[in-house]
């Protein structure tokens, strides 16, 4: 059996080391983690996926830790994605994290992990889609990813999730900052955290009148929940939020129809990598430089020499 294979039966009879390794080809990139992917995406599809965003600092990790416990007693297993577009490994932000994390982690039934970009575009919606499909594959019933919500990738990676949670803090502009981030569109589910601080409930009453304006004829209105992260305030309530969000998306068939995107997204990628490496055989080819030459003179349509490649690479493999 080929290596893939071997680390794909590790995670699936749920192997904590399997999954770490499986975890670090796929945050690399290698071909070989993309191959895994594709292996163990037929045995995934059933977990819960739940983004947690918003600004720098309102408590998304110390929510992230008390989920995960509130999760626990109700016998749930938690994968935990810490997904930072920015810092490399060895950031303080997230050795911050985990220290905090480190209830959970110690617990046999959490697996937590951060996943940072090596720069290239698209590589970290693409790495999240992946550890998400492992982890689910290796029987974790709950996903809960944590990033920082407003750039184009966080959204992506919100994209990911069947239910998103937009984290805000009692504060002045708040709520203006959340319609500049375009965040109230993306969140199924509301907390307002830091409840311990003044104005919670103004924010609530902020934020349920900006959702009023765009959403009153949504069949799902989202829930604002008050929570102390730090203290565990407001925890159980925000997990039935979720839960009847995801149970709501199955009565739906929405949750149908998200797994077939999934199953699209997982073909599209593949093609993806096939065109790649198409153009890597093709640069590598003897008649590159003539066939370039040809297209950059007008003697050859680019379109004809792309069906060249695929063609080549079809009969060659
Ligand atoms: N007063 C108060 N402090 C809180 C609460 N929740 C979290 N904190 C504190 O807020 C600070 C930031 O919390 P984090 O959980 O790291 O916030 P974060 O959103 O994950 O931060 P980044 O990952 O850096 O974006 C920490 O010092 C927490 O202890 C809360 O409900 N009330
Ligand atoms: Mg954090």
């Amino acid at each position: 059996m080929n290596e893939v294979r071997t680390l794909a039966n590790g995670i699936r009879q749920q192997q904590k080391r399997a999954v770490a390794r499986g975890l670090t080809w796929i945050e690399r990139g290698a071909p070989s983690g993309q191959e895994l992917v594709r292996d163990l995406f037929s045995d995934a599809g059933r977990a819960h996926v739940i983004g947690i965003t918003g600004a720098p600092g309102v408590g998304k990790s110390t929510l992230v830790n008390r989920l995960a416990l509130a999760l626990r007693t109700r016998e749930r297993k938690v994968g935990i994605l810490a997904v930072d577009p920015s810092s490399p490994f060895s950031g303080g932000a997230i050795l911050g994290d985990r220290i905090r994390m480190q209830d959970s982690v110690m617990d046999e039934g959490v697996f937590m992990r951060s996943l940072a970009t090596r720069g290239h575009l698209g590589g970290l919606s693409r790495a999240t889609f992946g550890a998400v499909t492992l982890m689910d594959a290796a029987g974790y019933d709950v996903i809960l990813i944590e990033t920082v919500g407003a750039g184009q990738s966080e959204v992506e990676i919100m994209q990911l999730a069947h239910s998103t949670v937009v984290v805000l803090a009692p504060g002045l502009g708040d709520d203006i900052q959340a319609i500049k981030a375009g965040i109230l569109e993306i969140g199924q589910v509301f907390v307002v955290n830091k409840a311990d601080h003044d104005g919670a409930d103004h924010s609530v009453r902020a934020i349920r009148g900006m959702l009023t304006l765009g959403m009153e004829h949504l069949a799902w209105f989202p829930p604002i929940v008050k929570t102390v992260a730090d203290r565990g305030d407001g925890v159980d309530e925000l997990v039935k939020a979720v839960e009847s969000h995801w149970g709501y998306l199955r009565d739906s068939g929405q949750l149908d129809q998200m797994r077939r995107g999934q199953t699209a997204h997982l073909i599209e990628l593949a093609l993806q990598d096939w065109v790649k490496f198409a153009l890597n055989d093709a640069q590598k080819a003897p008649d590159w430089e003539a066939m370039r030459d040809q297209v950059r003179s007008g003697i050859r349509d680019a379109g004809d020499a792309a069906n060249a490649i695929i063609q080549r690479r079809i009969t060659c493999h």
